[in-house]
């Protein structure tokens, strides 16, 4: 990302989650109103743990915006935690304090508490956790969602939906289905998903591993409509569009795996079933294609069809049930730490990888046509989509 840059910081029980959010054009309509529905649906979806009980994210804006419009100044963003007040005394900033006191010595496998811990030099694990945690992830969606509100300005919209939670998948084919109704269809069920004889099924699924301490994981599926052809490039490798969206998507907690458009599958198919192929329209002022197997990206650039990414993501590692770990205090071999966790996050996770995606669309309209007000950028695209 290059203009339209952000960074978070914050502990997961610290007092806050903070953000700068950079290179917004000026002139955005910005309310906290906003960002707060984004946090709420990202607080949400079936199989979550005790932490959604306690928090009610709402977002502060802090700097950047005045009378609900951005300046094209920094915008700082923070996001209270309310379950500070349980740990003021663990996690506070001053020295001293009982180092005894919620210290973590048993590594969670498949967590970043062992690598991490080794990597940054700390005994107390805890260390570790509080940073890694996926709590991160609400700020990353107060940030994504002032990229989406820019996008919304420009004509575009982003869906998602929950595809499979372990071994039930919803095979709904949703081309041809706007993004907007997608999220918004989605938003109705509890693990957001499309079909209603697969929700129940995603529901068992979950209700089965919260029963036996584990947890499981699924796919999701982002769709961005009104994109314009030409975001991106083929011209170096690091602004092939696919690969800043694919490397947004596997930045994000416990997600193994990404696909746009056939992706996996296209590995197995004979190239004239995987390739698009094209027409004229009826006047032949336009290029077309009757199908988007490419998932809207054609050699690192938008192709004009609807963007259409998956992320598989894993079981969340905190296991109820734990798994063999090692104390690192005295070698002895024991189970794992059991921290407060979700049993199945993936309709969170496809939320956050809509304002994932949402940063890098942002970023790519701002790096082709530039602009410093909105009325400017507007403008540039208004003018390229008329080309
Ligand atoms: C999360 C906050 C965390 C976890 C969860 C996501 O809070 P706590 O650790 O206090 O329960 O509920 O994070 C994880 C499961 C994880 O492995 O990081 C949130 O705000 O989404």
């Amino acid at each position: 990302m290059r203009i339209f840059r952000f960074l978070t910081a914050g502990e997961s029980h610290g007092p806050v989650l903070t953000g700068i959010v950079e290179g917004v054009p000026a002139g955005l309509p910005l309310e906290a109103s906003f960002i707060d529905h984004e946090l709420a649906r990202r607080q949400l979806g079936y199989g979550r743990g005790g932490r959604m009980k306690i928090e009610r994210d709402q977002i502060e804006i802090l700097a950047g915006v005045r009378r609900g419009k951005t300046l094209g100044s920094p915008i700082a963003l923070q996001v209270r935690n309310r379950d500070w007040k349980n740990w003021e005394k663990i996690m506070n900033a001053e020295p001293g304090g009982d180092e005894s006191v919620r210290r973590v010595k048993v590594p969670r496998p498949g967590h970043a508490d062992y690598a991490g811990g080794v990597k940054y030099g700390h005994s107390d694990l805890r260390n570790v956790l509080e940073r890694a945690s996926a709590r991160e992830t609400a700020m990353r969606v107060a940030a994504g969602s002032v990229a989406r509100r820019l996008l919304e300005e420009l004509g575009v919209s982003i869906g998602s939906r929950v595809v499979s939670i372990g071994t039930a998948l919803d095979k709904k084919d949703v081309s041809g289905v706007p993004a907007r109704e997608i999220g918004l269809r989605a938003d109705d069920s509890p693990v957001r998903c499309l079909s209603a004889e697969i929700e129940s099924r995603m529901i068992q699924e979950i209700d089965a591993v919260k029963g036996s301490g584990d947890t499981i994981g699924g796919v999701f599926e982002i769709v961005v409509d009104g994109l314009p052809i030409g975001l991106g490039s083929y011209a170096q490798w690091d602004r092939r569009l696919e690969g800043e969206l694919a490397g947004a998507l596997m930045s994000l907690n416990a997600v193994k795996g990404v696909e746009v458009g056939l992706g996996f599958e296209a590995a197995r198919l004979h190239g004239s079933k995987v390739h698009d192929a094209l027409y004229w329209n009826a006047d032949k002022t336009k290029v077309i294609r009757k199908t988007n197997r490419s998932g809207g990206i054609d050699g690192g650039i938008t192709t004009g069809e609807p963007l259409v990414l998956r992320a598989a993501m894993k079981p969340i590692a905190t296991l109820m049930n734990p798994l063999d770990s090692v104390d690192l205090d005295t070698g002895e071999a024991v189970k794992a730490h059991v921290e407060r966790s979700d049993y199945c996050a993936v309709p969170a996770a496809s939320v956050i990888g809509e304002s994932l995606a949402a940063l890098v669309l942002a970023d790519a309209f701002l790096v082709k046509f530039g602009g410093d007000s909105l009325e400017e950028l507007r403008a540039r695209v208004d003018a390229w989509r008329d080309v």
